[in-house]
């Protein structure tokens, strides 16, 4: 028998979301190249250029570089790795180069320092679940080779201070990165500062998998300079081509095209509209779990936290809801372009039925 994936009807807990028609069409036409050999396969390859101009249009930079990364996870990866290579011959020192977080980045950074040798050091957040500022100057010194701000927390949709955490990185000569793999689709639609034009962002994560609703992998690394992907690249011997700076070889050419037929279908006006559909459900749902009592993460963004039972978490998942939980608890819901109104008022009235019994 034929297998079907999930349905996201009942999907809340998800930073992936089902990809807009034109996305999926031009994923299914490029299934079969790749755009880790652009002698061989040219066109996929042009379209990776095309793709990296509009997430450059995005995210504020003029004359952006960058590639498709196979998601959040490589594009985090290889921009410790860029700072780990340009702290080699920038700093003096020898000690083991730092990148310093804070504790609300994604778990990706671990994976980072983790293969890159790299120490990652984990600043708290304040109440609101912002980086705290003070804890990151008293954290910085001659051996960071990386300050990290968050553009759209996993866990609370917040955004860091960017242009502070920007000053601080220059004090230190440290680069600064900026993770925009979940937010980088909603934040140009709000007034916060987290773009390379608004602060001096050095690299970038902005998944076009993610609220860009393009199919599954597309992640996207942005470098403010072309030379930072110098750091990056491994000579090709065999290849047309004489240089990879990605960190996979095959790659999937379905992600790259069904990221420009995306976001040349829906930048800006279809992804303004959909962070106003987003938004107003994640306040909607707030203002209702607020009234039936519980305590609940104002969503900056689409993303929306809440203090509800355990019992009566695990009750909803029993019943088929895919949800899921922060570090301390809270039940999160992700109003991802899938998430509908209607969708989320069966889930209240399943929360609401759940909690009369
Ligand atoms: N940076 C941020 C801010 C993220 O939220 C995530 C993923 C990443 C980086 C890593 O991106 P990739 O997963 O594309 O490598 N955040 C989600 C999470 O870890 C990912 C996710 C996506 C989880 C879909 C579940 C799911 O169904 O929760």
């Amino acid at each position: 028998m034929q297998r079907e994936p999930q349905a996201f009807d009942r999907v809340l807990s998800s930073m992936c979301t089902t990809p807009h028609p034109v996305a999926r069409e031009a994923a299914e036409r490029f299934l079969a190249t790749n755009p880790g050999d652009p002698g061989t396969y040219p066109t996929i390859s042009d379209l990776e250029a095309e793709a990296i101009d509009l997430l450059g249009e995005v995210a504020g930079l003029d004359d952006p570089a960058g590639y498709v990364a196979s998601g959040g996870t490589e594009a985090n990866i290889q921009a410790v790795r860029i700072a780990r290579e340009r702290a080699r011959v920038t700093t003096a020192t020898t000690e083991t180069p730092t990148v310093v977080m804070p504790e609300s980045g994604h778990f990706s950074f671990q994976k980072a320092a983790n293969v890159l040798g790299v120490d990652l050091e984990l600043v708290p957040t304040d109440d609101d679940h912002r980086v705290d500022l003070e804890a990151i100057r008293a954290c910085v010194d001659k051996t960071t080779a990386m300050v990290v701000g968050v553009a759209g927390t996993t866990e609370y949709g917040r955004v860091d201070p960017i242009p502070e955490l920007g000053e601080i990185a220059q004090s230190v000569d440290a680069l600064l990165h900026v993770d925009a793999a979940w937010g980088g689709f909603v934040l140009p639609f709000t007034d916060h500062a987290w773009h390379f034009d608004h602060a001096p962002v050095d690299t970038m994560a902005i998944d076009p998998h993610k609220m860009g609703q393009a199919a599954v992998p597309a992640g996207g690394l942005l470098v403010r300079d072309e030379t930072l992907l110098d750091e990056l690249a491994v000579n090709t011997p065999y290849l047309e081509s004489t240089s990879q700076a990605t960190l996979t070889g095959t790659r999937s050419g379905a992600g790259v095209a069904s990221a420009v037929a995306a976001m040349t279908e829906l930048w800006p006006d279809g992804y303004r509209e959909q962070y106003e559909r987003s938004q107003a459900n994640a306040e909607w749902l707030a203002a209702e779990l607020a009234a039936l009592g519980y305590n609940v993460v104002e969503p900056e963004l689409p993303l929306v936290a809440a203090d509800i039972p355990t019992a009566t978490f695990e009750a909803l998942r029993e019943a088929g809801w895919r949800i899921s939980r922060t570090g301390s608890g809270e039940l999160r819901v992700v109003c991802m372009p899938h998430v509908t109104r209607t969708q989320l008022e069966s889930f209240v009235a399943a929360l609401d039925a759940l909690e009369s019994e």
